[in-house]
């Protein structure tokens, strides 16, 4: 990440990666969706506003790490995806975790959007926090939002408050409605394949789809190493289907610890013990 992408995160709070997937992923992704259509559920609990009223719900699919063979592989290669491991070092620190299971939301014109939601530092809240400190930046929850299709001007889809990662006052409930202050918000167009990496602390919600093209948004969600975001069923051991995956792989989805863990070289194959204790 060169400094030039370290000042506008630092500003922004979010970035965006062109071509962080190759033509030939972006295929292999979208095959994988279209052949597991019937998996797809309504994102009923999206907490939305007048304002972002939409006809339908979006669309979630999960799980998809686990799907059958072989559309579990490209998501499964993209779990340590080199492209964005030198994001990942620069803002979280050496040694991140993937946070929640990967899942992608879709829209077909008319879908509904999300409020406005992340509350920069108005409280502190380690678990998505922005801080710079002794020349590094590090962050809470950190979501890579792929794109399998473009999201042209005036589509909809994510929607950001640049540089609210450090806003000290809480977002006003007008503006998380979008009902005031639209010109504060910025809509993120993107072509397929790009990638933006935003803070959860980034004041960030969902405008309603307008695209004529399907809404295809793939989620990745890193925390460092010693913390996890969010809850559900969780277990120490790794389950018995993650022996498929390569150690790399596997080491992304090991639990919050920092002491001897493996951590991942920029290759995104090969791992290192870390060089101090503690690391
Ligand atoms: O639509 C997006 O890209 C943002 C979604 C989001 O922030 C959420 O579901 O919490």
């Amino acid at each position: 990440m060169g400094p030039r992408e370290q000042y506008l995160f630092d500003l922004q709070g979010f970035i965006v990666v062109r071509n962080a997937l190759t033509p030939d992923q972006v295929l292999q992704l979208n095959a994988a969706l279209d052949a597991n259509h019937d998996k797809r559920k309504d994102d009923t609990a999206s907490s939305t506003s007048e304002a972002l009223e939409g006809k339908q719900y979006r669309g979630l699919y999960e799980g998809m790490l686990r799907w059958e063979q072989p559309w579990c592989n490209p998501f499964r290669e993209l779990l340590a995806n080199p492209r964005i491991i030198p994001y990942l070092n620069t803002l979280l620190g050496r040694g991140w975790k993937m946070d929640h299971s990967p899942f992608i939301f879709t829209s077909s014109v008319g879908t509904e959007g999300l409020r406005l939601h992340g509350y920069g530092q108005a409280d502190f809240n380690g678990s998505r926090f922005y801080i710079y400190q002794n020349g590094a930046m590090r962050c809470g929850l950190i979501n890579c939002q792929y794109q399998l299709n473009d999201v042209n001007p005036g589509d909809g889809g994510l929607c950001v408050i640049p540089g609210s990662h450090k806003a000290y006052f809480i977002l006003p409930d007008d503006i998380s409605r979008y009902e005031a202050h639209r010109e504060i918000v910025y809509h993120v167009p993107m072509k397929a394949g790009d990638l933006v990496i935003f803070n959860e602390a980034t004041t960030h919600g969902t405008l309603p789809w307008k695209g004529k093209g399907e809404r295809r948004s793939l989620f990745y969600r890193y925390t460092p190493k010693y913390m996890h975001y969010t809850g559900g069923a969780y277990g120490t051991a790794l389950p018995e289907w993650t022996k498929e995956l390569t150690d790399a792989q596997r080491s992304i989805l090991e639990p919050p610890y920092v002491y001897h863990r493996p951590l991942i070289d920029d290759d995104g194959h090969t791992l290192s013990t870390p060089r101090r204790e503690g690391e």
